[in-house]
C-alpha cells in the first residue's frame, strides 16, 4: 500500500537538494568527519572546538550544509537567514519549500518502510505496541484526509489534548502534512486552562481521547474537553479517539476518529510549506498570569530538532532512543517526536509513570526496549533514588549508551546517582539545558565530540552555532573566564521561537529588550575558568516545579480569586523531589470565616481547577500582611529569603513600607516549620 504514497510528485519532491562536491581539505581530520560528516570540507576544522568556532564565524554556511545534508526539500531556499534580533525578526531559509511530516516519514519509508518508528510504552507494562514507519505514515495521511476532508485549511490552528500514544503523534504529523498548525496543550491541564488555550489559539478543531490511563488511573479526558469547548464559541469539531473500551456520550460536534479514518485514503498529498510558515504553537508560562502561545515554524525548527537529537545524544542508526516527558511539553515535542523521526530513529512514547507498578518501571522498560538513549527529569531521578538501589539493579541496563537530563538544574547526588547506578559509571550524563523557546537543546556537554570530558552537574558547552553570553544588570557583557549573569543568546539560531502568537510586541519586550541585541532567555548563570555553564535558574517570576514551567503570577490570580482572600504572594521554595514547591502566602479578608484547613481546600480545588494539579500550593502561610515597598509592591525577595531560612541576607529593607511585616512573616514561618508537613 505505501507504493502508492511514492506518486511521481511525492518522488520529485523527495529527490535529495543539489549536492555540493565535497572537497575534503588535507587538515580534516578523520574523527570529526567520521563524528560530524555534514561539516565535511569546512576548511581549518579539525576538531570539536573548531568546528564550534566555524558554526559561529561562518553561521550561514554552516547551517546551509546542515539544512542540505538533513533535510529534504521541495525546492530550494533563497537566502539561509534574514535576521534581526534587535528587531524581533527571524527567518531561517528564505523561501524555501519543504513538508515536514515528508521528512519525518515519506522520506523513510522509502528506504526502509517496516523499521519500527515508534515504540507506545503503555501504561501496563509489557503491553507496547510498535508503529512501523509506514504505518505510522499512513496513520498520518487518512488522518490527514480526514481533517481535510473536515475542512481544516492550510493556516488553522487544530488544538491536540491527548495523553502520549501513537494517535497524537499522527495528529502532530497530520496537521504538519495539510499545512495546519498544531497545539498540543498537555492533558494534564484542567479544563479552564485548555479552554484559554483553545482560544487563544482560535481553533475550531480539538482532538482528544475517552479516557486517559495513567499510573493505572483513568481519566475522562474527554469530559474536560466538552467543558473547555462550552466556552469557546469558535469550536465545530471534536474528534475523539477510544484509547479504552469506556463508551463516551458524543454530541453534534464530537467526531469517532478512528471510525472515520478508516474510511480515508491511506495516501495524502502533503501540502507544500515555506520554511517560515507556522509548524506549532505551544503555550508556557511566563511572569504574567497569561501563558505564551510560542511560535516555531517549519525548517528551522526541524533542522535543530534533528541535529541536536543526533549530536547531543551520540544517537546513531538503529538505536532505541528513550525519552519519557509526556508529548504535551517542548521536550516531548522535539525529542520524542520531531527529533527522532527527522532521523528515521526509534523513538519511544510513554504513557505511564516512573512508579508504576513499581519503582523499577524505567529500568525493566530499558531491558525490555532494549533502549540506548534515556532521557528524562532530575524530579523523577530524585525521586526514584530514594526508593533505593535494588529497583536498579534487579534489570538489566547494558543497552544504556547515554543519559541525558533535562527541564531543571541536576544537583550533584541525583547527577552521581544516575551515573553510578543506573549507568553502572559507563554512561555519559548529558544535562541538557534549553527551553520552550529555543525549540532545541542549547547547552550540552557534548555537542559533537563523544570523548568531551563532562562535570557533573553543568550543561557545560554551547551546540554548535550557539553564543551564550552572560550580562550584568546594566546589560554589559561580562567578558571575563569565570562570571555570573543573565544568560543571553547572542546569535540567532534556526530553532527559536519566532514570535508569540497573537502577540509579537510581548515576544519583542520579553526576550529581545531587556538587553537590546541578544536573546534573552530569563536564567541566570554562571561560568566557570574553563569556560563551562551551569546555569542557576530563573531570574523572573516563573517556578519550575518538577520540571513543569508556573507564574507565580498565574497562581496568584487563583488565589485572589477566593472570595476569602485579600491578597497573595506565591513563590517558589526548594523541595527535595520536585525541585521547587509551591509557597503561597496569604492575607485573608478581614471578614473571612475560613478555617485554615478550610483555605487550603479551596485553594487546592481552585488552582487544580484553573490550572492543573501540579500547580497547587505545597504550604500556605496566613499572614496578616505583607511586605511591601513605599510603592506597593510585594517584596517577593525578602519573602524567598524568609522561606529559605536565609535570614542573615534579607538585603536592602530601606524601601520597605512597614519593617514590622517582615517579623510577622518570619515569625509565621517558623510556626508553620514546627508543625507537621502539610500534605
Ligand atoms: C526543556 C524545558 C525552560 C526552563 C529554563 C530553565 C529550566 C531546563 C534545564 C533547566 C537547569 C537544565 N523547557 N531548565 N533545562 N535549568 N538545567 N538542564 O524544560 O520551557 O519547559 O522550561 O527550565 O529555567 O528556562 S521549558
Amino acid at each position: 500500500m505505501w507504493l502508492r504514497c511514492t506518486s511521481r510528485r511525492l518522488l520529485t519532491s523527495l529527490r535529495a537538494p543539489r549536492q555540493t562536491r565535497v572537497n575534503h581539505a588535507s587538515s580534516w581530520s578523520s574523527s570529526v568527519a567520521a563524528a560530524v560528516p555534514e561539516a565535511a570540507g569546512f576548511a581549518g576544522v579539525t576538531d570539536r572546538a573548531t568546528l564550534q568556532d566555524f558554526s559561529l564565524a561562518h553561521g550561514d554556511r554552516f547551517w546551509d550544509a546542515m539544512a542540505r545534508n538533513r533535510l529534504t526539500w521541495t525546492s530550494a531556499y533563497s537566502a539561509v537567514q534574514d535576521c534581526d534580533l534587535r528587531r524581533g525578526k527571524v527567518k531561517w531559509f528564505v523561501g524555501g519549500k519543504l513538508n515536514v511530516s515528508v521528512n519525518c516519514l515519506d522520506r523513510h519509508v522509502l528506504t526502509c518502510p517496516d523499521k519500527v518508528a515508534l515504540i507506545w510504552e503503555r501504561d501496563e507494562p509489557g503491553s507496547q505496541v510498535k508503529v512501523t514507519y509506514r504505518e505510522l505514515l499512513e496513520m498520518t495521511c487518512r488522518l490527514g484526509n480526514l481533517l481535510r476532508r473536515r475542512g481544516v485549511k492550510k493556516g488553522d490552528c487544530v488544538t491536540i489534548y491527548m495523553p502520549p500514544c501513537p494517535l497524537a503523534v499522527a495528529s502532530m504529523l497530520a496537521c504538519a502534512r495539510i499545512g495546519a498548525a498544531h497545539n498540543v496543550v498537555f492533558a494534564g491541564f484542567s479544563s479552564d486552562a485548555l479552554a484559554e488555550r483553545i482560544r487563544d489559539a482560535d481553533s475550531s478543531t480539538v482532538i482528544t481521547v475517552n479516557q486517559g490511563v495513567r499510573g493505572g488511573k483513568t481519566t475522562d479526558l474527554k469530559k474536560t474537553v466538552d467543558a473547555a469547548v462550552d466556552t469557546c464559541p469558535n469550536v465545530r469539531q471534536v474528534f475523539v479517539a477510544m484509547r479504552t473500551e469506556t463508551p463516551v456520550a458524543m454530541s453534534n460536534r464530537d467526531v469517532a476518529m478512528e471510525e472515520e479514518m478508516m474510511q480515508e485514503d491511506v495516501v495524502c498529498e502533503p501540502a507544500v510549506m515555506d520554511s517560515e510558515d507556522v509548524l506549532f504553537m505551544l503555550y508556557t508560562s511566563g511572569s504574567t498570569g497569561k501563558p505564551k502561545g510560542l511560535v516555531h515554524t517549519q525548517a528551522g525548527y526541524l533542522l535543530y530538532a534533528s541535529l541536536t537529537h543526533k549530536y547531543v545524544f551520540d544517537y546513531h542508526d538503529g538505536d532505541v532512543f528513550g525519552c519519557v516527558a509526556d508529548i504535551g511539553w517542548i521536550t516531548g515535542h522535539s525529542y520524542c517526536v520531531y527529533g527522532p523521526l527527522a532521523n528515521g530513529g526509534t523513538t519511544v512514547v510513554f504513557e505511564s509513570t516512573p512508579i508504576y507498578p513499581n519503582p523499577g518501571r524505567y529500568w525493566e522498560m530499558v531491558e525490555r526496549l532494549q533502549i540506548n538513549q534515556f532521557y528524562g527529569a532530575p524530579t523523577a531521578i530524585r525521586l526514584l533514588l530514594k526508593y533505593g538501589d535494588q529497583w536498579v539493579h534487579k534489570y538489566d541496563r547494558s543497552s544504556l549508551k547515554t543519559l541525558g537530563s533535562v527541564g531543571e538544574p541536576i544537583n550533584t547526588e541525583a547527577w552521581e546517582w544516575y551515573h553510578r547506578v543506573v549507568g553502572d559509571g559507563r554512561c555519559p550524563i548529558v544535562d541538557t539545558w534549553w527551553q520552550t523557546e529555543t525549540g532545541g537543546i542549547c547547552i550540552a556537554p557534548r555537542p559533537s565530540d563523544p570523548d568531551a570530558e563532562i562535570v557533573p552537574g553543568m550543561a557545560m558547552r554551547p551546540f554548535f552555532g550557539i553564543k551564550p553570553v552572560l550580562l550584568d544588570n546594566e546589560g554589559k557583557e561580562l567578558t571575563s573566564k569565570s562570571a555570573s549573569g543573565a544568560l543571553c543568546l547572542a546569535r540567532p539560531w534556526p530553532g527559536m521561537a519566532r514570535s508569540i502568537h497573537n502577540d509579537h510586541q510581548r515576544f519583542i519586550e520579553t526576550y529581545c529588550q531587556p538587553f537590546p541585541g541578544y536573546f534573552f532567555t530569563g536564567d541566570g548563570a554562571n561560568r566557570t575558568e574553563e569556560g563551562h555553564y551551569q546555569i542557576t535558574g530563573r531570574l523572573d517570576d516563573v517556578i519550575n516545579v518538577s520540571g513543569h514551567r508556573i507564574g507565580t503570577a498565574e497562581i496568584e490570580d487563583v488565589v485572589n480569586h477566593c472570595s476569602a482572600v485579600a491578597e497573595s504572594a506565591v513563590i517558589g521554595y526548594t523541595h527535595d523531589i520536585k525541585g521547587e514547591g509551591v509557597y503561597a502566602f496569604v492575607v485573608l479578608k478581614k471578614d473571612a470565616d475560613i478555617t485554615v484547613a478550610e483555605l487550603r481546600q479551596q485553594l487546592k480545588d481552585r488552582v487544580s481547577k484553573s490550572i492543573a494539579k501540579y500547580a497547587c500550593p505545597d504550604v500556605i502561610q496566613v499572614a496578616q500582611r505583607l511586605p511591601k515597598t513605599r510603592s506597593g509592591k510585594i517584596m517577593r525577595r525578602v519573602l524567598r529569603k524568609v522561606v529559605e531560612k536565609d535570614l542573615n541576607s534579607l538585603g536592602d529593607l530601606s524601601t520597605l513600607d512597614d519593617p514590622g511585616a517582615v517579623q510577622e512573616i518570619i515569625q509565621g514561618h517558623q510556626a508553620l516549620c514546627n508543625k507537621p508537613p502539610v500534605s
